[in-house]
């Protein structure tokens, strides 16, 4: 049985749609980052960034435990256990991995913060806006090249790079990121296709009603904002 460490975010989305489509058993724990449940001493054990998503493989290497923290080390463990999404040829695991680790180094860190300065700021910073959000319209840019050429991120067949990037490019995202998806027809094209796949809709509505996008409350702005 696999542990879930969850919040419904984009990063938490990825592993919830990885485990729906490699059809494993487990069960979701909701870490509530709004309330500070990520400080929680318990759950720092298991993520020691205080960030969901995290997981318990209570099946582990060796019949033991093992905790997993780190969306991209997350989805790579999960391929390996299934196993699924984890070709054998290595050339398409060496794609897979770099497409898997531009999602991790690029897509998340540079959209994550173009979603703060425009929505979540407590005060304008034109400079923050233009930095961040520039750079997620050059990743787009980069993207929508990649995915005129074809199906996946990562070549013809559906991989882990997509289920780590998609969530970060759904319609409610990339509103908050002040995306046209209009001028990016081949991210929209295989958004649109991702979307439609019924495990990628399982993973998205997981805990769906919790989490709302906009401004958060002072507590919960000091929960995920305040100084250590
Ligand atoms: N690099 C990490 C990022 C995880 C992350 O930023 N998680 C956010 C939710 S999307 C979080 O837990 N935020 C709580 C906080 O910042 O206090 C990963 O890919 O797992």
């Amino acid at each position: 049985m696999i542990e879930l460490y969850y919040w419904p975010t984009p990063n938490g989305h990825k592993i919830a749609i990885a485990l729906e489509e490699m059809g494993l058993t487990y069960t979701v724990r909701p870490v509530n980052i709004l309330s500070g449940e990520q400080h929680y001493a318990a759950f720092r054990a298991i993520s020691p960034n205080a960030r969901i998503p995290a997981i318990v493989d209570q099946d582990g290497p060796g019949g033991r435990p093992h905790a997993v923290f780190e969306s991209g080390a997350i989805l790579l463990y999960l391929a390996q256990k299934a196993p699924a999404f984890w070709p054998d040829d290595p050339v398409q695991r060496s794609i897979i991995t770099q497409w898997l680790f531009f999602q991790c180094a690029n897509v998340g860190p540079m959209f994550g913060q173009c979603g703060h300065f425009r929505g979540y700021a407590p005060e304008h910073i034109q400079y923050g806006v233009d930095r961040y959000c520039g750079e997620t319209m050059k990743l787009y840019v980069l993207m929508d090249s990649v995915l005129g050429e074809r199906e996946y991120l990562a070549g013809a067949e559906y991989s882990l790079a997509d289920m780590a990037t998609y969530p970060w490019c759904a319609p409610v995202i990339r509103a908050l990121h002040g995306v046209d998806i209009a001028a990016f027809p081949h991210v929209e094209r295989w958004a649109s296709t991702i979307e439609a796949r019924p495990a990628v809709q399982r993973g998205m509505a997981m805990l769906a009603d919790v989490m709302k996008i906009g401004n958060p409350d002072p507590a919960a702005r000091e929960a995920l904002f305040g100084t250590p």
